[in-house]
């Protein structure tokens, strides 16, 4: 019969079976908020502290990781959130580490650090936990950046859009909807790291438009200093991410306030 034909189309839908997952998890944080309310409060940048055992640049950074121990410090230390690397092939990192952090309790809203290029994955990376996700301007075209901006916002999620360079920040600038931009200071082919390049993207007519829009801006990658982060802040960021200057620490908690 007609009703039971339905429901074996439905379960034959790997889509429908993401979003059926979806009923059960708590509901997304406010992963924007939480970055304005931590720069408001103390005059510096909010602060993402990454979730990272391993880069393709770096190799294994800590032998002893432990990624809830080290979400969990963190967020004692005074994260505005956390990002978390799901990618296994380059960072060694995992779905189960993000869910992991979720179920422990940590409050922190979660950045999923995959390298989104379909939809589905985004459903995934909220079946998990996410409550944002990574979309990387180098390798989607305006038409992806835009559809799963709005998928991300019926879900309730935010999506934090990374540029590297004046061509990618301009294509991003010209998508409705933008809220929250990433500028990578690393180059992902040869992982050279170059903290000016936050600063030249935020110069001129561009960070104009930035301020008028109202966007927040992340400084990602190669931050190890308070002096970097005093650059960067410097430059118009109101938020950075950092990995594995702070992943190196003996108590990667500690390294936030020093
Ligand atoms: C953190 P660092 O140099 O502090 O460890 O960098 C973060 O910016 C970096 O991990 C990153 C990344 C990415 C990783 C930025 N963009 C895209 C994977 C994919």
């Amino acid at each position: 019969n007609k009703d039971k034909e339905v429901t074996l189309m439905k379960e034959k839908r790997p889509l429908y079976t993401l979003k059926k997952a979806l009923e059960t998890v708590p509901p997304p944080r406010d992963f924007i908020g939480a970055l304005r309310s931590a720069h408001q409060r103390t005059g510096l940048p909010g602060l993402i502290a990454e979730v990272k055992k391993a880069s393709p640049s770096r190799g294994i950074l800590r032998e002893d990781f432990d990624p809830v121990a080290i979400a969990q410090a963190y967020e004692k230390g005074g994260a505005a959130c956390l990002s978390v690397l799901t990618d296994e092939k380059y960072f060694k990192g995992s779905f189960e580490n993000l869910q992991a952090i979720r179920e422990a309790g940590v409050k922190c809203p979660l950045l999923c650090k995959e390298f989104i290029i379909e939809a589905w994955q985004i459903y995934y990376g909220r079946s998990k936990g996410a409550d944002a996700v990574l979309l990387i301007a180098s390798v989607l075209p305006d038409l992806d950046i835009k559809y799963m901006i709005k998928i991300c916002k019926i879900l309730g999620m935010a999506t934090l859009v990374e540029v590297h360079d004046e061509r990618e920040m301009d294509r991003v600038l010209a998508i409705e909807g933008v809220e929250l931009i990433g500028i990578n200071n690393r180059n992902l082919e040869a992982f050279e790291v170059d903290i000016g390049i936050t600063k030249r993207l935020l110069e001129g007519e561009r960070g104009e438009l930035i301020r008028q829009k109202d966007i927040l801006v992340v400084g990602e990658s190669g931050l190890f200093t308070p002096e970097d982060i005093a650059f960067v802040q410097e430059a118009g960021v109101k938020a950075v991410l950092v990995g594995e200057s702070l992943v190196k620490q003996s108590d990667p908690g500690q390294g936030i306030s020093a």
